[in-house]
């Protein structure tokens, strides 16, 4: 069975894997390469086929703007089954966008740092994995330069995204609060994704007004950090993507001692890095919640609800055990009652939960795969455990959907797999799943 799985997530990866070196995540719905969803798939690759695991960091670093910025969507074609394309989003505004490829302004989750250390881990031949990983590092290096220098407003160590998009978890009812504060025009536009997946399990027409409106704002100031900072409605601290820059600081640290003669780098990751968890665990953490919330800085208030990122931070070196282990009870008693597949990617308790809707309750595997190492980190094995038997039994009995129902017997369809199908990441982290031994 296990063998079986690998050569069907294999089929997935080779298929979606592009001549021009990068891996869509889903035929029609993803046709371009998209930052985080890169990370993962790599990881998949390195299993089997090296040299495309090595392609696919070096095509997304590649896409590198001078200031160290890494974009959320790579344009390498002209695909036409997305929207918003390159000529909605205009990168090529910023004067220090990357000239050789489109790209979106946006960013996503710096996964690099942990991806390129646990490339490392998997790489039969390490010495050939270490050059890599001396050329790439510095792109790496300099993205995280570029969060901290110009996006941490409050010099706390904690850098904020402008648009739900550069969260990962673009509908989560998280930003409805936020909507409440617009009153973006109604615009027209072509929708593609309801024409790849069920309108129901995608983001409605009203939400992609707002999500375009934040854009023609940092467009109108050319993609400026520091004016976006001012004026964008949507400016947030997110637990999710500040642990994955604080888990990406600690594999940059490593692999810059390993490599040696790297001093300054390091001081300023170390640096950076205690602010950085002091800040995660003093501002995010909400003690009467028992999890990680986010934080509004525009309407400056915190966003009272757990979702999966609430966990994330498990990830990483910031909580405490006292922290750790309210988070691992809380997950267990709001997510993880009998009948339910963990890890719901919205509180299943709260009435704003919807099972089929993208981020607003389904079980998403990147997500699966950051908790389960989280969880393992601070020593919970029972639930880590599950978290992974959940996740590849759904993948083995639905198929390598984008995400799933989280309800075991689902009342509403004959699977629980929903949005894309043959999903790269969710192929990739299957392998790296079941090859963890390496
Ligand atoms: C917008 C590619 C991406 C993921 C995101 C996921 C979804 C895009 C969309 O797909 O977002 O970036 O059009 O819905 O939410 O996490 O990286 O797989």
């Amino acid at each position: 069975m296990k063998e079986q799985m690998i050569d069907k997530a294999i089929q997935v990866l080779d298929s979606n894997f592009q001549d021009g070196g990068f891996t869509i995540p889903s035929k029609g719905l993803y046709p371009f390469q998209w930052k985080w969803d890169s990370g993962f798939i790599a990881l998949g690759f390195a299993h089997y086929d090296i040299s495309k695991a090595k392609k696919e960091v070096e095509t997304i670093l590649d896409a590198q703007w001078e200031n160290g910025f890494i974009p959320h969507i790579v344009f390498h074609n002209d695909s036409d089954t997305y929207f918003p394309g390159p000529n909605f989003h205009e990168s090529n505004l910023h004067p220090l966008a990357s000239k050789k490829y489109r790209s979106t302004g946006m960013t996503q989750p710096p996964v690099f740092g942990f991806i390129l250390e646990r490339l490392y881990e998997i790489a039969k031949d390490k010495e050939d994995m270490m050059n890599f990983i001396k050329k790439q590092i510095d792109k790496v290096y300099e993205n995280h330069v570029y969060f901290y220098e110009n996006r941490d407003l409050n010099n706390d160590g904690l850098v904020y995204i402008y648009h739900n998009w550069e969260s990962g978890t673009d509908n989560s009812p998280l930003w409805d609060d936020i909507w409440e504060t617009m009153n973006p025009p109604e615009y027209t536009f072509e929708r593609r994704d309801t024409s790849h997946v069920d309108a129901s399990q995608r983001p409605s027409k009203r939400e992609y007004d707002h999500y375009l409106y934040i854009i023609e704002i940092a467009k109108e100031h050319n993609y400026h950090d520091a004016k976006i900072a001012e004026l964008s409605p949507f400016l947030v601290l997110d637990p999710l993507f500040n642990s994955v820059l604080i888990r990406s600081n600690e594999s940059l640290i490593r692999l810059y001692e390993s490599i040696g003669n790297n001093e300054e780098k390091v001081d300023y990751l170390k640096q950076h890095q205690l602010k950085s968890v002091q800040s995660l665990n003093s501002k995010l953490f909400h003690k009467d919640l028992g999890a990680y919330v986010h934080f509004d800085l525009r309407n400056n208030r915190q966003i009272p609800y757990i979702c999966s990122s609430s966990f994330a931070p498990l990830y990483s070196s910031a909580p405490t055990r006292l922290i750790a282990e309210s988070l691992a009870k809380t997950m267990l008693e709001k997510f993880g009652d009998a009948g339910r597949y963990l890890c719901a990617s919205f509180d299943p308790t709260h009435e704003k939960f919807n099972p089929k809707k993208y981020w607003r309750g389904p079980v998403w595997i990147n997500m699966n795969w950051i908790l389960y190492h989280g969880l393992k980190r601070h020593g919970f094995y029972d639930l880590a455990s599950r978290i992974k038997s959940d996740s590849l039994e759904l993948i083995e009995k639905n198929g390598f959907f984008e995400y799933f129902d989280s309800r075991q017997s689902n009342p509403d369809a004959d699977s629980n797999g929903y949005g894309g199908n043959n999903f790269s990441w969710t192929a990739a982290l299957l392998i790296d799943f079941l090859k963890e031994e390496v």
